[in-house]
């Protein structure tokens, strides 16, 4: 029985792999080393990125590392590509759990011909229409009106989808926020709020920035349920994000789910020095003992099917190469015309933008018109 409003997050499983209590059956041995190869592939993807950027391909990166079992559990509860989604931008492993493929993220993210939005957004601002994964916004909240607006309209049409939106902690501080989990619950619409707590919005601890006990209590002030779970417990987060979405998809209205689970890395390559500045090396250090992977191997080497050393390093190759290819695919689709920033919004462009498009066009010329 799922409970909301639990004063200890919900856990399956301890991180030293001890299972708290009994799990449901259909965490075979294969669906767990599925879900493992999930995670570790999107570990990977982290530093392979990182690489990228330092090699100046790219300009911008949040990692999600620490994060996997929130992202990769949510995408496990979801219909991908009939639900819809409105993430925040340290979602990309959301969305490759989803099926959004590494090329077209790697596309927005190189900004090349083959990027959907070629090259208009800065590198992070991926979306995908064929996942009803909307766009990125780095506002913070910005997305929670439009996730209530979505599911507002799934209600008044009578479809059977339901919408997500995640977003972190910091953004349960903001007036977006609040409006929008406050029109979705009094609308009883089909939204499913999922808090990704990693205790951090950039220098900012979770406890400097709310008085409340913790994010899923918010919900009751809203009349809608909250559930608390351990966030770095993929079964605990597939569990719990499964019961929340079939209650909000059998009509009951709004839910929110907080994940209480770390950031390992940096905030994005902007702040490259977290623990010089705001945040001790020991507390890192407690939080990768409760680190999402090592959990599931350790209950996978418990349940005595455990993930040999030469498994991790075809799943880490496999990566690599997935990146390496889609980076090569992407490039070579080259960089968009500058012409392209005056396309798409306007069917007549007015005078001031056909003003800096001569200009443009001059300078490209040298000078010639
Ligand atoms: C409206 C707004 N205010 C401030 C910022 C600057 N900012 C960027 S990320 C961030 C922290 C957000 O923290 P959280 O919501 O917990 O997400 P996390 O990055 O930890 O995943 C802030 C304050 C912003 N992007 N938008
Ligand atoms: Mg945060």
């Amino acid at each position: 029985m799922i409970e909301p409003f639990t004063t200890q997050p919900i856990r399956y499983v301890d991180p030293d792999g001890t299972p708290t209590q009994a799990l449901p059956e259909k965490y075979t041995p294969e669906l767990l080393r599925d879900l493992h190869a999930q995670m570790l592939r999107a570990r990977e993807f982290d530093r392979k990125l990182i690489t990228l950027l330092r090699q100046g391909r790219s300009t911008f990166y949040a990692q999600a590392s620490g994060m996997e079992a929130t992202q990769i559990g949510l995408a496990r509860s979801l219909r991908a590509g009939h639900d819809w989604v409105w993430p925040y931008y340290r979602d990309h492993v959301l969305g490759m759990a989803l099926g959004i493929p590494v090329f077209e993220l790697l596309s927005q993210y190189l900004g090349t011909n083959s990027d959907t939005s070629r090259g208009r957004q800065m590198p992070h601002h991926f979306a995908s229409k064929r996942f009803n994964f909307a766009s990125v916004s780095s506002s913070i909240a910005s997305q929670v009106p439009p996730a209530a607006g979505t599911a507002i309209a799934q209600k008044y049409l009578g479809t059977d989808e339901i919408t997500v939106c995640t977003f972190g902690d910091g953004a349960t501080s903001e007036g977006d926020w609040h409006a929008g989990v406050n029109m979705a619950a009094v609308n009883k619409a089909p939204c499913l709020f999922v808090c990704e707590n990693n205790q951090w919005a950039i220098s900012m601890h979770s406890r400097d920035q709310m008085a409340s006990e913790n994010v899923a209590i918010k919900a009751r002030a809203y009349g809608i349920p909250g559930f608390y779970v351990d966030g770095n417990d993929i079964i605990a987060v597939m569990e719990v994000c499964t019961h929340a979405a079939e209650w909000v998809r059998a009509g009951h209205g709004a839910a929110l789910v907080e994940c209480l689970t770390y950031r390992v890395g940096s905030h994005s390559n902007a702040d490259a020095d977290a623990e010089k500045f705001y945040r001790t090396r020991d507390e890192v250090n407690e939080w990768l003992g409760r680190d999402p992977i090592a959990r599931v191997e350790a209950l996978l080497e418990r349940l005595g099917h455990p993930v040999t050393p030469e498994e991790r390093t075809g799943i880490i190759e496999a990566t690599h190469r997935e990146v390496d290819e889609a980076v090569l695919k992407a490039e070579a689709t080259g960089e968009p015309d500058w012409r392209i920033m005056f396309e798409d919004v306007y069917s007549d462009l007015p005078d001031h933008l056909r003003e800096q498009e001569a200009f443009l066009r001059a300078e490209q010329t040298g000078g010639a018109q």
